[in-house]
């Protein structure tokens, strides 16, 4: 199949699963274009099936906002022409689903019927998609989509609890590449973090408010008053600044380090002992499963997607939103030598359900089964010939 993805290319979640997804399908044999505003992040290497498309967006003086759903829709549209494109699947709503109707309908003018899926993954519909600005455009979008997709069950529940939508909704998990993102041996670099044996606790995320960073740093430190361990805090984002200030007042330093962004974030996560994830919000929480795929138990909060990834007192953990006292204490009975062996297999063996290999088919599925009912409802409108 030739397949259209559009994306937001940088470190997030949504843009993470939409490249590993056009990486997968491309080592299948489909065709894959990418049409994005900038080269996806893990868009690093060369195969025959894989394609890239720029969005050109002109600046204008005229233009506060220049217009890059406009722009973005005139792209679908070239590719989808010139490509041959069965099919557009779009990651993330906002604004990629109303610029993938505005391509489609374009399109049908010129006699070119290309239906398109929408996978939703979480902030366009909890934070940013039932803003007021927003709702109108997003929820007709997602119910003009010829297939739509929902990252865990909970988003779903979200999706049909504050928007009109008449549609089915399909649920896909996310997936992890086992290959990838497995324990690998790197002893060295945990002794030099750990000199004298400390437990090593990780987070990684966007740094946004959602994700309650200063949470991991208050639990942090409740865990060192017990269990001697290092902090490492991996991203990037707007909170990060006021996290390195919190971190100046409320621990030692010399516990503590911000890494940035990395790319190989498996190469931290596997000398890693624990993994912090305090989120507000979770529609299903991909760096969790991260670091699971690399024997990382996970202490998180017990909203949106969480619970159907880590499963309570057997991966892990899960509290409260900012309930910090339980956090810390769950996370010492992990850490724990009588435990942690037990939480680390348990951790892999679950994220092992989300192998791509199994969630791969599932979208396969959902293209074929997608182009066939379009191309069925198209069939019906054609007037009988005489
Ligand atoms: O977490 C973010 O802020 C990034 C966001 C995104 O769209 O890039 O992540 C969302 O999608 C991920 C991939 O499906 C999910 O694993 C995250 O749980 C979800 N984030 C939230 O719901 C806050």
């Amino acid at each position: 199949m030739k397949i259209g993805i559009v994306c937001y290319p940088t470190y997030g979640g949504s843009g993470v699963v939409a490249t590993e997804l056009g990486k997968a399908l491309a080592e299948k044999g489909h065709k894959v274009h990418f049409i994005t505003y900038s080269q996806p992040t893990r868009l690093d290497f060369f195969n025959e099936n894989l394609f890239y498309h720029e969005v050109d967006i002109k600046p204008y003086p005229l233009f506060q906002y220049p217009p890059y759903e406009i722009a973005l829709a005139s792209k679908m549209v070239d590719v989808v022409k010139h490509e041959n494109i069965d099919l557009l699947h779009v990651h993330y709503a906002v604004p990629h689903a109303s610029a993938a109707y505005m391509a489609r309908e374009i399109l049908k003018s010129s006699g070119i019927d290309v239906p398109f899926i929408t996978t939703l993954h979480g902030t366009d519909i909890t934070i940013v998609g039932k803003d007021a600005s927003l709702e109108p455009v997003v929820t007709f979008s997602i119910n003009q989509s010829d297939g739509i997709t929902a990252v865990s069950e909970d988003l779903k529940k979200d999706t049909y609890d504050h928007f009109n939508v008449t549609k089915e909704i399909r649920v896909i998990p996310n997936f992890i590449d086992l290959n990838r993102f497995k324990k690998q041996k790197k002893d060295h670099f945990k002794k030099a973090i750990c000199p004298n044996g400390e437990k090593l606790i990780v987070h990684t995320s966007n740094f946004r408010k959602v994700k309650r960073v200063d949470d991991v740093v208050k639990v942090f430190n409740k865990i060192r008053e017990t269990v001697p361990s290092k902090l490492l805090l991996v991203g990037d984002g707007p909170e990060r600044t006021r996290i390195e200030d919190l971190c100046r007042d409320s621990c030692n330093l010399n516990d503590v380090r911000f890494l940035g962004k990395l790319e190989a974030v498996e190469e931290v996560l596997s000398v890693s002992d624990l993994f912090i994830m305090p989120s507000e919000k979770e529609s299903f929480g991909l760096a969790a499963l991260e670091a699971m795929a690399c024997e990382v138990p996970v202490i998180s909060t017990n909203v949106g997607g969480l619970p159907e990834l880590n499963l309570d007192g057997v991966t892990g953990f899960l509290c409260d939103i900012g309930d910090i006292e339980c956090m810390a204490e769950k996370a010492i009975h992990i850490l724990d030598k009588d435990n942690l062996a037990t939480f680390k297999k348990a951790a892999l063996d679950r994220a092992k359900t989300f192998d791509l290999e199994s969630i791969l088919p599932m979208y396969e599925t959902f293209y074929t089964e997608t182009v066939e009912t379009f191309k069925v409802a198209l069939e019906a409108k054609q007037p009988i010939k005489q």
